[in-house]
């Protein structure tokens, strides 16, 4: 039935409750439209459509292009176990917009253990925040150690929060070794040029215009 449907790329976007998923898609999907990357998004929240009316809110994107799905259970199962409902809303945007390169899909808040399941995903993004603490990156979580891409946001708040960044790019590199990280501020938009170029290269195989390579 959907044989002659073309696939977009999917990058799934995970991490704990407010460490800034929806932040950082609404730094990412202006830049890859900007370079003319059709873009389509969908989140998840337990009972609500609150990550979807925000997005929708923003108006970078048209309406339809943004899925809200409702899991009404843990996130991760929605993700990993049984990600039914994620994939039928991808399939129905690729029907909708036959033209799509890329479709996100924003986790439910979860914890460090929330991987994504590659039945769902090309590549995943796990985002946690310098206000969760320096020693976040030594607890080893699956999510974080798994992720083909690390982002560590909200690097504006390391002073206020007593977190060192230091301790954390030290712990991060020996423990992610030669996987990619990114630091970013989601506020300001530093450090999205090297989670654009990681998607440029990973899933959509060209080369970004503006990135910068991620460390
Ligand atoms: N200072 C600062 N605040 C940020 C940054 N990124 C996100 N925030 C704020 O952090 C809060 C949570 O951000 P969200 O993008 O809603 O986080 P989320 O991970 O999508 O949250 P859930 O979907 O509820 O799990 C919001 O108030 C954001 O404005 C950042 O880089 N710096
Ligand atoms: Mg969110």
């Amino acid at each position: 039935m959907t044989d002659d449907i073309q696939s977009a790329a999917r990058v799934g976007i995970g991490g704990p409750v407010g460490s800034g998923k929806t932040a950082l898609l609404e730094g990412l999907v202006p830049r890859l439209m900007q370079q003319g990357i059709e873009v389509a998004v969908v989140t998840n929240d337990l009972l609500t459509q609150e990550d979807a009316d925000r997005l929708r809110r923003k108006g970078f994107l048209p309406s339809e292009r943004i899925v809200g799905v409702e899991t009404g259970s843990c996130p991760h199962t929605a993700i990993r176990e049984d990600p039914t409902m994620n994939l039928l809303a991808v399939q129905d945007l690729e029907r909708l917009i036959p033209q799509l390169d890329l479709v996100f899909i924003e986790s439910g808040g979860d914890n460090l253990a929330s991987t994504f399941s590659y039945d769902l995903v090309d590549t995943y993004i796990f985002v946690i925040d310098v206000g969760a603490g320096d020693d976040i990156p030594r607890k080893n979580g699956p999510g974080f150690m798994q992720a083909d891409l690390v982002v560590i946001n909200k690097v504006d708040i390391a002073p206020y929060v007593g977190a060192d960044l230091a301790v954390i790019r030290r712990e991060v590199a020996a423990r992610r070794r030669e996987k990619p990280v990114a630091y970013t501020n989601c506020k300001t938009g530093e450090g999205l040029d090297q989670v654009v170029y990681f998607i440029s290269e990973t899933v959509l195989f060209q080369t970004s215009q503006t990135a910068v390579k991620v460390i």
